[in-house]
């Protein structure tokens, strides 16, 4: 991951002349035709360091930096107080996109390397957090101040919670909950003292509180088993640590089973009076190992009819990956990109080129929200804002076999979010190439005699590039997937534990029961993307095609009459006409087209193509709606601008009511979008009503949305036609038939490494 090493001599710059040169492209023929001549939009693959995520190197420096000057005084994360200054993050602060186009296709300066790093000030009189960016790296010697937006300040309760809040919070509980061991025991065969393998813990819900300022949580009472996600206990309890002294925290609510109480005191009280309608827990863990194992479990039960105990087909790669990585940019067939793991929200990919030219120049996740439905209070309460949860530092190791195929290649990550120094998060994402299973292209030629004129077909490949979010109890798969035909699609599936809470009757308006004290709730899965795209240079508009259908006197039978579709189409001059919200109707293809015309005078195009089910799920002006003002719009067009460049923060979540990042501002300005550099805003989600085969997990069957890019016009014919994994059969009247390849069948099946996984990731 280091992006300074030395790049191989062959990757010197890919020649554009038109569109004629894209045709020689191919998977075979990659290196060699990358050494051309040298134009305008060429990119050395080790100018591509401008977009790569800090080493593990350059954030030590610029933590070592920021400790070094004693005016910030610093205290380390990981001391257990709110009442310190620490680095809470680290991060790449990508320069100005003018900058990076000029280096990158002009031959100019590259742009300043500098890190994004968050303060939490909170050893003061008025605690706040300060966002600055130290350069130049990698020896850093300056600072400046940050502005996420000019006149705003982030308020102190917004920020993400830590790992010493949390460790503050639950020495909090156990102090003020000590009046309910009694309860907890004889209620749920748990506790939080003294309890071994049959303790309590709990989840914490967003927002915390109902206005701006407040920092008031509803934590869920759980037993902590396998899967403890499902095994609410029936108690609640509202906990306001909005002071930077933890011993002003204090039990404000608590619900259980239906009712609230005061205090723990009451709750208490009022058991030992036996005035509480009080649920008891079966034993999760009971003795002897004749016991199934727990709903909440992966252990295996059951019985399929046809029981299959040898493994199932691999994917092998006899002559090693047919794409390559230099540094952080990935070469594929005629496509290249760079990625980087954005630690605050997660993977991003730029410089997206297809045969040397650009087609996009950033495409990267911006939040993923959850907001929910419910009869308790944490049901009720809430509105999962992932990015406040660290959605771009949470992503675990990747399995081989399982979450990849073995053949991938692994790659870390170092992460700085809420800790003293780099974390390595291993095999955090990996790329491989697959077989897609259905074929890019097919055709058989039938002589419609018994035998064919020819058959031909392109075996369908499609490299993926691919990494995690554990957002707790869920887990988000993030794809990006690059076909041989000029056509990249992003998709994000579904998976891991629900979030669910203690079943009552009155819970099912909201949700299902799914085991006997257990309600899934009702929730919307929303993500917002970025698609910054640069059909054939930065100069693009934006129009639509839909068909109309039109009634005409038959030409060739006056009597009848043609029922037809013709073609529509829309131009979009303002922001706000391509700003279209759920409910209205969105046509059916999206074009972002450059002024270049195709060979047959059609604008050279990509369409863009969303494949989701989401819709609005909270009324526009609803109080937490403002931080997620995105998730009106299925698809907004927008002017590029560098102020916009994230349409959610690290803030929107614990203060929804007044966050520094509102999406509908990008709006405002009702820009002119025609022949402009033009970026999509695009939201996908689903509706999850969970179901009984929601437990022990969400599968990603059925649970994935997203969308495609796709060449419209953009090139005279199927790029794809460059791939040499075409084969053609001719009939011969005797004999075997004609078999045509161009590249060798493969007989051989070498044997992939043996399965490792090691899942933890350490400060390095
Ligand atoms: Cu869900």
């Amino acid at each position: 991951m280091d992006y300074r090493r030395p790049l191989q001599a062959t990757l010197g710059a890919m020649k554009l002349t038109k569109m004629s040169r894209v045709f020689t492209w191919g998977a075979a023929l990659l290196v060699l035709q990358m050494a051309g001549t040298e134009s305008a939009l060429n990119t050395p693959h080790d100018k591509a360091g401008v977009f790569a995520d800090l080493s593990a190197q350059e954030i030590k420096a610029v933590h070592s930096f920021l400790r070094n000057r004693m005016e910030l005084g610093l205290q380390p994360s990981k001391k257990v107080t709110m009442a310190k200054n620490s680095v809470f993050l680290i991060e790449l602060l990508l320069p100005k996109k003018k900058h990076v186009l000029n280096f990158l296709d002009k031959g100019g300066k590259s742009p300043v390397r500098e890190a994004r790093a968050i303060i939490f000030f909170g050893a003061q009189e008025h605690p706040n957090i300060t966002e600055f960016a130290v350069g130049p790296l990698p020896l850093p010697y300056y600072i400046r101040e940050l502005s996420p937006r000019p006149g705003h300040h982030l308020s102190w309760s917004s920020r993400p919670i830590s790992a010493a809040e949390y460790d503050l919070l639950f020495h909090m509980l156990r102090r003020a909950i000590t009046p309910l061991h009694q309860f907890f025991l004889d209620t749920t065969g748990f506790s939080f003292l003294d309890c071994d393998a049959r303790c309590l813990t709990f989840t914490d819900v967003a927002p915390r509180g109902v206005e701006s300022g407040q920092r008031r949580s509803w934590l869920i009472v759980q037993r902590y088993v396998e899967g403890y996600f499902l095994h609410p206990t029936g108690l609640e309890i509202l906990v306001d640590h909005g002071s930077t002294d933890d011993q002003d925290w204090r039990v404000e609510k608590l619900w259980y089973n239906g009712k609230f109480y005061n205090s723990p005191q009451e709750l208490a009280q009022k058991y030992a009076d036996g005035k509480v309608d009080t649920v008891v827990l079966g034993d999760p863990l009971p003795e002897g190992t004749e016991q199934p194992p727990l709903f909440s479990s992966y252990k295996h039960r059951g019985e399929f009819p046809m029981p299959i105990n040898v493994s199932g087909p691999h994917i092998v790669q006899p002559n090693g990956p047919r794409y390559k990585l230099e540094g952080h940019t990935v070469i594929y067939g005629g496509w290249s990109f760079s990625y980087r793991l954005r630690t605050s929200s997660g993977l991003q990919i730029f410089n997206v080129l297809f045969g040397g030219e650009r087609i996009a120049y950033e495409v990267s996740v911006q939040e993923a929200v959850a907001l929910y439905g419910g009869h308790t209070p944490a049901g009720m309460q809430t509105k999962y804002i992932d990015v406040g949860w660290g959605l771009g530092s949470v992503t675990h190791e990747l399995a081989p076999g399982i979450d990849c195929p073995e053949t991938a290649t692994f790659l870390d990550a170092f992460h700085y979010y809420d800790s003293d120094g780099p974390v390595r998060y291993p095999h955090a994402l990996c790329l491989f190439e697959m077989p897609t299973g259905v074929p890019l292209r097919r055709h058989f030629n039938s002589n419609f005699k018994g035998g064919f004129n020819f058959y031909a077909g392109l075996k369908g490949y499609a490299l993926v590039l691919r990494t995690t979010s554990t957002v707790y109890n869920y887990d988000y798969i993030w794809d990006f997937i690059f076909y041989p035909n000029g056509v990249m699609e992003t998709k994000m599936h579904a998976t891991g534990y629900v979030h669910a809470t203690f079943y009552t009757p009155e819970g099912l308006r909201h949700g299902t029961r799914l085991q006997t004290h257990l309600l899934g709730n009702i929730h919307t899965h929303l993500v917002h993307y970025r698609v910054d795209l640069d059909v054939a240079g930065t100069k693009n508009s934006f129009q639509t095609l839909k068909t109309k259908l039109e009634n005409i006197t038959n030409p060739w039978s006056p009597s009848h009459f043609v029922v037809q579709p013709t073609l529509e189409q829309t131009q979009y001059s303002w922001e706000r006409q391509a700003s279209f919200r759920f409910g209205q109707t969105l046509p059916k293809y999206l074009l972002f087209s450059s002024p270049q015309k195709n060979c047959w005078d059609h604008k050279r195009s990509y369409r863009l193509q969303i494949h989701s089910m989401a819709e609005q799920v909270l009324p526009p002006g609803c109080p937490e709606e403002r931080a997620v003002t995105w998730a009106r719009y299925p698809l907004a067009v927008t002017k590029y601008r560098e102020s916009e460049r994230y349409s959610s923060s690290l803030y929107n979540q614990n203060d929804p009511w007044d966050p520094p990042v509102v999406f509908e501002e990008f709006l405002q300005n009702n820009e002119n979008i025609e022949e402009e550099d033009l970026v999509a805003w695009v939201t996908v989600g689903f509706l999850h009503i969970p179901h009984s085969e929601d437990i022990p997990n969400t599968a990603t069957p059925g649970n994935s949305v997203g969308f495609l890019i796709r060449p419209f016009n953009f090139f005279p014919e199927d790029p794809s036609l460059a791939s040499r994994d075409t084969v053609i059969v001719w009939p011969r009247n005797k004999g075997h038939n004609h078999v045509q390849r161009w590249v060798p069948e493969d007989r051989d099946c070498l044997r992939p490494p043996p399965f490792r996984y090691n899942g933890t990731y350490k400060p390095v």
